[in-house]
């Protein structure tokens, strides 16, 4: 068995080392300290000696400067609030009955206050509590607009990011986006120097007086932008509810697609921080797969319009070089090009699901890079562009001028042929068809000629009335069977006719411009939000009971098509139940998709006022479309963005029409 050795008897040890010391003859007397202190002085080298000396002396002027500084402090405290009792007493009430806070104003060119970004809030489940604000009575960003002004909101760009810790992103979209890559051009052009063409058509922005409509549009984007520049600065898309934002391309997808809304809505400070943060920030060396056509409307049309409206030569040297990084997208064996196509390395893709290209993307790009050529006088993109119109415009298996929805890389034919829609991935072929006759001043007449005999493929095959209130809606074929369905996107359409019969076209066009107008104000208006659903399905049978139409898909993602056609149908007709129907379209964004922080969400359901459901995200399209039609829905000024001197892209960033040289 085991037994713990027995503790040893308590030493006295400790005891004894005690009374050695006592027995040395303890003796603290101050003459003793003094005595061993001086021997220790004396110990010491000159060099240590020194050092002493030089910290006694530090420490003695520390001491001086802190008593003057506090008592100069002190004094000054003391005077004011000698004068805060005085005023107190000359004029009662005066006196708050708690100090400011706030600091004092400072001059709006003050340096800001660089604040720490505050740490991200977790997702807040549920509806947020979406509001209904009257136009002007915004005091909440009046009051953030003050503070934004005397910099205490903080310097977006200054603000330290827990994401700017990250040198990989993966977007939610499956891009990986890897910041500041060391990667080549793709092409010895990029370093070729830009021609800087003096833009003709410089717009001021300096809005005349606004009406009260367009200062309501001017505060939803104040709104939306403020959302974004606490939360997302940067950033391609913000996510109001959760405070944060999303990647897609990594290129500030919805500062730059904000751009020219800015300008145009005379948002001067905000448009100079904005360019100062492309001037400093933007970067497209970046090894990181971008879509073509998005890339394109989005953020090469906004530079190019911005270009011309503020002669500000930085966005057409940012044009040309994101314009010659999308090049090797061209590279296929029909160029026609890549869906994707990495701006670093400079190789397109397909998507990953198919290795065919979307008809309506390879169509829509021409406007941007022609006029990319023009002003840089490399014809090297209007090329490219052109090549695929003229192919498109010979191949064979449309319908009366209606194209499939596929194209294939390779084969440069149409793939999956039968299926013929005026909604996503063949909506902005027909705009564009127009919209490059005009742009090039009406020359090219087979691209009216093309556009022409769409219409018409679309008004044989496509157009019916629903049932009962015979509302003109566009459906879809597939395979020889109509399909009574409609994208909220075919709402360009109303407008893209009116723009068309205003350059010259058949007169009776515009009669089916007011009519399909009809029907989009009434997808907005019969919802129990006042927004539209993605897709809409028409009842096209007269049985009793019926409603005309019947959502597909409940979601609204702020998208721009309604306003889009209000405005060309109020700027071409001058009827103003177009700017009634705006104005109720901004009043039920304001009512279902603001959120109180700041920015819009999109909503899963529209027919469902009490709940909505935020998801959370604000397309850069809102921004940079549909709140820019909105406001120029609101002017009776015809010559603010001329129709007879721009065209408007796809994204709603105008370009001028060229003249005759
Ligand atoms: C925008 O990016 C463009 O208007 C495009 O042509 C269609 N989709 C969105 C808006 O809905």
């Amino acid at each position: 068995m085991y037994l713990p050795p027995s503790r040893p008897p308590p030493s006295h040890r400790d005891f004894i080392s005690v009374t050695l010391s006592f027995g040395e003859g303890y003796d603290n007397s101050k003459s003793r300290r003094r005595r061993s202190c001086w021997r220790k002085w004396k110990q010491l080298s000159r060099m240590q000696r020194n050092v002493i000396f030089f910290l006694f002396f530090f420490l003695v002027i520390c001491g001086l400067l802190f008593y003057i500084n506090s008592a100069t402090h002190w004094k000054a405290l003391s005077v004011r609030s000698s004068e805060e009792q005085k005023m107190g007493s000359e004029i009662p009430g005066l006196k708050p009955a708690h100090p400011p806070v706030l600091p004092a104003l400072q001059k709006a060119d003050a340096k800001p206050e660089v604040l720490s970004q505050k740490p991200r809030k977790p997702f807040r489940r549920g509806p947020p509590s979406l509001q209904l604000k009257a136009p002007d009575g915004d005091r909440k960003d009046r009051q953030d607009r003050r503070q934004m002004a005397a910099g205490k909101a903080g310097d977006p760009e200054a603000a330290p990011r827990e994401a700017d810790a990250q040198t990989t992103v993966i977007s939610w979209r499956g891009a990986v986006i890897e910041p500041e890559q060391g990667t080549h051009l793709p092409s010895r052009r990029a370093e070729a120097s830009i021609k800087h063409a003096s833009p003709e058509t410089k717009t001021e922005n300096v809005p005349a007086s606004l009406n009260m409509r367009q200062k309501a549009v001017v505060s939803a984007f104040r709104h939306a932008w403020k959302g974004y520049r606490k939360y997302a600065w940067g950033r391609d898309e913000l996510k109001p509810l959760s405070k944060s934002y999303n990647e897609w391309f990594g290129l500030g997808l919805t500062l730059i697609d904000a751009l020219d809304t800015m300008w145009i809505l005379g948002l001067k400070q905000e448009f100079e921080e904005a360019k100062r943060w492309v001037s400093k920030k933007l970067n497209f060396q970046k090894n990181v797969d971008v879509n073509l056509f998005e890339s394109t409307i989005r953020i090469l049309g906004s530079l190019l319009s911005t270009y011309h409206l503020s002669g500000d030569s930085l966005f057409l040297e940012k044009a040309k070089d994101l314009g010659t990084r999308l090049m090797p997208a061209f590279r296929t064996p029909s160029r026609i090009p890549f869906s994707d196509v990495n701006i670093g390395t400079g190789v397109g893709h397909p998507p990953r699901w198919t290795s065919d290209s979307t008809v309506a993307e390879v169509t829509s790009i021409q406007l941007e890079f022609r006029e990319l050529s023009r002003l840089t006088g490399d014809t090297e993109f209007q090329e490219a562009v052109q090549l695929v119109t003229r192919h498109v415009h010979g191949l064979g298996g449309k319908k009366d001028g209606l194209v499939p929805m596929f194209i294939s890389i390779y084969s440069g034919l149409f793939t999956h042929p039968g299926m013929f829609t005026l909604g996503a991935r063949a909506d902005s072929y027909y705009e564009y068809l127009l919209k490059q006759w005009i742009q090039g001043g009406k020359q090219e007449t087979h691209l009216r000629d093309d556009y022409l005999e769409a219409v018409e493929g679309i008004k044989m095959h496509l157009l019916r009335e629903s049932e009962p209130s015979k509302l003109t809606f566009v459906g879809e074929l597939s395979h020889g069977h109509f399909r009574a369905k409609m994208d909220h996107l075919v709402c360009f359409l109303p407008g893209t006719l009116a723009l068309g019969v205003h350059h010259g076209l058949p007169a009776e066009h515009m009669d089916l411009a007011k009519a399909l107008m009809e029907t989009c104000h009434q997808m907005n208006r019969q919802m129990e939000t006042g927004l539209s659903p993605e897709i809409m399905y028409f009842n096209i049978f007269p049985l009793a009971g019926r409603q005309d139409m019947e959502p597909a898909d409940r979601h609204n993602l702020l998208r721009p098509e309604t306003a889009e056609s209000l405005f060309y149908l109020y700027r071409l007709t001058g009827d103003r139940k177009y700017q009634e129907w705006g104005w109720e379209l901004l009043q039920s964004f304001n009512q279902f998709t603001r959120v109180p922080s700041g920015g819009y969400s999109s909503i899963n359901n529209v027919r469902d006022p009490q709940k909505p459901e935020p998801r959370d995200k604000m397309e850069s399209f809102f921004l940079g479309e549909t709140l820019k039609y909105l406001y120029l829905l609101f002017t009776d000024d015809k010559d603010l963005l001329s129709l007879d001197a721009y065209v408007f892209n796809t994204e709603a960033h105008p370009l001028p029409i060229w003249t005759p040289a």
